[in-house]
Formats: C-alpha cells, sequence, structure tokens
C-alpha cells in the first residue's frame, strides 16, 4: 500500500507593489514560497518614490531574483486616484525608492530593460492587465477556473482603478480578497492620524472597501511592527549556521546575492534609526502580506468593519475598525459568513480581516528558507 502525501495547490497572486526595500522582500517571498504562492503577475505604483523608480526597481529585483520571463510587469498610476499633487518623497527608502543595496543590477542590464519596457517603455497598463488576468480566468458560463488575491504593497490606486472601471469584473468571484499593507490603529504613523500607504490615497482604500465580494486583508501598522528583522535574523543570512554573539561583528556574507539582502536590510535598519529612532531592526511590512498567503496561521486576526476617512481634513487617511469579535479572540479567515449573516448594513458588513498578531520567529525562518532557495536558484541562472 502507498501513502500519498496530499501537496497543497499554490495559490495564484498578483503582486502590486513600490518598491521598496519591504516590497523587495515581499517580492522574494512570492517568488519562493513556491509550495504556497504561486505569483501570476506584477505591477507598480507611485508611493515609496515616484512610479518612474518603483518601476525601475520593480525591474531590477524581478532580474536579480531570476523572476521567470512568465511573469508580466506592467506599470500603474503615477499619481493618487482623485489627488493630482503628488505625496512628498519617502526618504526611509532613499531617493531611488531602494537605496543602498549593493549587487542590485543597474537600470542598463538587458534583463532589467527587458523587464521594464515589457509592456512598453511608458504608459499605464496594469488595468488592463488586471481585466485580462480575471477574464481568463473566467469560464463562458461565469463559473471560475482559477482564484486569484491581490497583493497590494503601496497605496491600492491601481487595484481601485480597475474596480472602477470594470465592477462586474472585480467581484467576479476570481478574485477572493485583497490584501493590503497599510493602516494603523493608535500608533504612530505618517500623519497624525494616518499611515503612510493609506494616506497616500485614501480614495482608493474607501472604494475597495465598498465591495461585499471582495474582503480587505489588512496588515496594519500594529501587526508590521512586530516583523523585525534583528541582528540574529541578519547573522543567519549573511552566513547560515553561523554561531555568533550579540557585540561581535557580523559574519563574512556566504555569496553576492547574501550581501544584496544584507545591505538591503542594512540601509533600511539605518534608516529606521536616523529616521525614527527605532532601534529594534527594520520592520518588514509588506512581507507579511505575502505571508498570509502561504503561512495563514501565522498571522491570526479578526473579522472587523473597517472605515477609512475621505474628508478634506487633517484626520484624511484615518482607518477604524469595528471588530465583530471581542478583543483577544481570533476569528479564522474562513469565518467570515458566520457575520455577514448578523450585519448586513452598509456601514457594518464585514469588510475586513484585521491581522493582528505574528509568529515572528516562524517569518524568520519561513524568510531564510526563500533566501537560501533563491541562492542556489541565482547560482545556476547568472544573468
Ligand atoms: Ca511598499
Amino acid at each position: 500500500m502507498s501513502i500519498t502525501k496530499s501537496i497543497p495547490t499554490p495559490k495564484a497572486c498578483w503582486l502590486d507593489c513600490d518598491p521598496g526595500h519591504d516590497d523587495a522582500i515581499a517580492l522574494l517571498l512570492a517568488l519562493y514560497l513556491k509550495e504556497t504562492v504561486k505569483l501570476i503577475g506584477v505591477s507598480t505604483v507611485n508611493g515609496n518614490a515616484p512610479l518612474v523608480h518603483t518601476h525601475t526597481n520593480a525591474s531590477k529585483l524581478l532580474a536579480l531574483y531570476r523572476a521567470p520571463k512568465s511573469i508580466p510587469l506592467h506599470r500603474g498610476f503615477a499619481h493618487p486616484i482623485k489627488k493630482a499633487d503628488l505625496p512628498p518623497p519617502v526618504s526611509i527608502h532613499g531617493t531611488s525608492g531602494l537605496d543602498g543595496v549593493k549587487h542590485l543590477p543597474s537600470a542598463d542590464d538587458p534583463t532589467v530593460r527587458e523587464w521594464h519596457d515589457l509592456h512598453g517603455a511608458s504608459g499605464a497598463t496594469a488595468v488592463e492587465a488586471f481585466k485580462e488576468m480575471v477574464e481568463s480566468r473566467l469560464n463562458e458560463d461565469g463559473s471560475v477556473k482559477e482564484i486569484v488575491t491581490m497583493v497590494i504593497t503601496g497605496p491600492s490606486t491601481n487595484v481601485a482603478a480597475f474596480k472602477l472601471k470594470y465592477p462586474e469584473l472585480y467581484d467576479s468571484g476570481v478574485i477572493d480578497r485583497a490584501v493590503i499593507m497599510g493602516g494603523a490603529f493608535d500608533v504612530p504613523q505618517w500623519t497624525p492620524f494616518a499611515e503612510f500607504n493609506i494616506a497616500t490615497d485614501p480614495d482608493a482604500l474607501a472604494e475597495l472597501l465598498k465591495s461585499r465580494k471582495v474582503p480587505v486583508v489588512l496588515a496594519p501598522l500594529n501587526l508590521t511592527h512586530q516583523a523585525i528583522f534583528d541582528e540574529e535574523t541578519h547573522v543567519q543570512l549573511l552566513s547560515p549556521g553561523c554561531t555568533w554573539k550579540q557585540g561581535q561583528p557580523l559574519p563574512e556574507p556566504k555569496s553576492a546575492f547574501r550581501e544584496s539582502l544584507s545591505t538591503m536590510m542594512t540601509f533600511f535598519r539605518d534608516a529606521y534609526i536616523t529616521q525614527f529612532g527605532f532601534t529594534m531592526g527594520p520592520p518588514l511590512h509588506d512581507a507579511l502580506c505575502v505571508l498570509h498567503l502561504g503561512e495563514p496561521d501565522l498571522l491570526p486576526g479578526r473579522w472587523a468593519h473597517l472605515s477609512v476617512d475621505i474628508s478634506d481634513t487633517e484626520r484624511n487617511g484615518e482607518t477604524k475598525a469595528t471588530f465583530f469579535s471581542p478583543e483577544g479572540t481570533v476569528d479564522k479567515w474562513e469565518d467570515r459568513e458566520k457575520f455577514l449573516s448578523t450585519a448586513q448594513e452598509e456601514n457594518a458588513f464585514p469588510n475586513c480581516y484585521v491581522m493582528e498578531t505574528l509568529d515572528r520567529e516562524a517569518f524568520m525562518r519561513v524568510l531564510l528558507e526563500c533566501v537560501d532557495r533563491a541562492e542556489k536558484f541565482i547560482a545556476s541562472n547568472p544573468l
């Protein structure tokens, strides 16, 4: 008699991002959590830096990680949905949006150029790409061939623009959730009231929260500040298995790829120290959105009705959650139906699963496993 082990089907996801040092780690996970996550597309948006930079950064990262050429890269919006004025530059990521990363392929590298210009050297193609992606997963009778999760690690502009232009496709059943890094509850934020991704385009989040078919899964600052990349993890990133004591210098990197990621983390760590006095290590905010897909049990949370302030006041971008279960309890992602039946009003339906706590050590193990896999693949696939 043979024993067959059930193999989970990897969950298809599209990463909409604004790289960004922590977006870079989200992309690494999306590419190398292969047993549980299948990356089907990437799009870029204005956010951590202007679009011209975030799109180039995404191209460089796809080349650095040796992403399969079958994954399309599309350019999205250069400005928020309703605000013509761009947000101030975010120096936490440097002027390029991805400063300080050694061995990152240059913008002139042929592979980087190929990604960059895959769908034209300029012009937004993301919304039409989402349309094609959804249509290709619908049967003629409207049934769904494949479910896709939208992972949004910058302002939600691109996906909201898609929902506004093609509302039936957004709610067709193909997209099962929009996992968003953003928002904060009673912790220091970008403005006195709002977290950066939401403050940049609150109208976009407000649009997504209207959907009764596609709930949001939120990774707010309260969660992501638990995702600290500490020195012990940094040691293992540089030199797996190395024994090290606090106060000793960091070991030499075992490969150029590890050095690349190490410099990425060092720049981000230093920016957090100089700009926020945040000394524990950089929080890997965006990566948690991908972790939710691959390892949901590592980030338990609760169902809520989420609202976002879109008034023309200083509270613009503020997020507020009304939870269905008491604090300290855990709802499953699958529990939504339970709350749907009891709260159908416009301002009360369960439109958001808020992730609240993180198993940090398990997350760091998952991250280091992805680094191992990527390092091996890159070693045998030079640019
Ligand atoms: Ca980001």
